[in-house]
């Protein structure tokens, strides 16, 4: 969570049409701009060098951008990711990513991943399986952390949720915060956890930044429980985004 950079894309006016498990009404393409701009002033003031792609009014989610790739410092991963609707963003992504690492790496064959599946934790990282995350797709993407040196592994998504990181955020480098589904998977046994409070498992997906947690404003006992615990909490509105399925680590790639 020590990062100095991360990417960002504007969200486009057709946002509103996003992808979303549950319809509870389209997102307000105002409301996502000015979540997003307050979302860039969180990461700039937590220290990071912010990068604005522009928007791409022919997909609808491509303001999620840790979907499509993922990075790190010793490089970049080309993702393919699970719904076909999102895929082209891949192509997008790319030109930026090669311009800004050595190395690029992409994964073989026809598996599939998200970006909101992959966990990075210190000792390895967690491909999560999900809808958007098939087991080919994670044997891919295994290969290619392999080629950067980094250690994974393959976990499971609950069933019905989107991602993996929908669920939990890494916090501290032995603390985990996530709901009480997932932490009953046994996959955080080596982790201390927070248990999110009953109904505010959305907050699962917060960020870490350097010396603060981005939190959803909308989760009052989840920033009481991390500011209790010592954590200095940023709380943003996410009830936009959140309409289409998005928490606080979608909208950046960050290393
Ligand atoms: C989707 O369904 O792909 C988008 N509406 C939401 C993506 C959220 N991404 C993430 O959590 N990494």
């Amino acid at each position: 969570y020590r990062f100095n950079a991360a990417l960002v894309r504007e969200p486009s006016r057709s946002v509103v049409r996003g992808l979303r498990a549950v319809d509870q009404g389209d997102p307000d393409y105002d409301g996502v701009a000015a979540e997003h701009a307050a979302y860039i002033d969180a990461l700039e003031a937590a220290g990071l060098a912010v990068t604005v792609l522009p928007p791409l009014e022919a997909f609808p989610d491509s303001v999620f951008v840790e979907d499509p790739a993922l990075v790190f410092s010793a490089g970049a991963i080309l993702l393919r990711p699970g719904n076909a609707t999102r895929r082209g963003e891949t192509a997008q992504i790319a030109p930026v990513l090669r311009r800004r690492f050595e190395t690029v790496l992409e994964m073989s064959g026809t598996g599939y991943a998200d970006g909101g599946d992959i966990l990075v934790t210190p000792d390895h990282v967690m491909i999560g399986l999900s809808a958007r995350t098939n087991a080919a797709g994670a044997g891919a993407l295994g290969a290619c952390l392999t080629k950067l040196g980094l250690a994974s592994k393959t976990v499971t998504t609950p069933p019905g949720v989107l991602h993996f990181k929908t669920d939990c955020s890494l916090i501290e480098e032995n603390c985990v915060l996530v709901t009480a589904r997932l932490e009953a998977s046994g996959v955080f046994e080596e982790f201390e956890t927070l248990i999110l409070p009953q109904g505010e498992e959305a907050a699962a997906n917060a960020l870490r930044i350097n010396d603060v947690v981005l939190v959803g404003a909308q989760f009052p006992r989840t920033i009481e429980m991390l500011d209790q615990a010592g954590y200095s909490v940023v709380p943003l509105a996410t009830e936009q985004i959140g309409r289409i399925d998005a928490g606080l680590s979608c909208m950046s790639l960050r290393w």
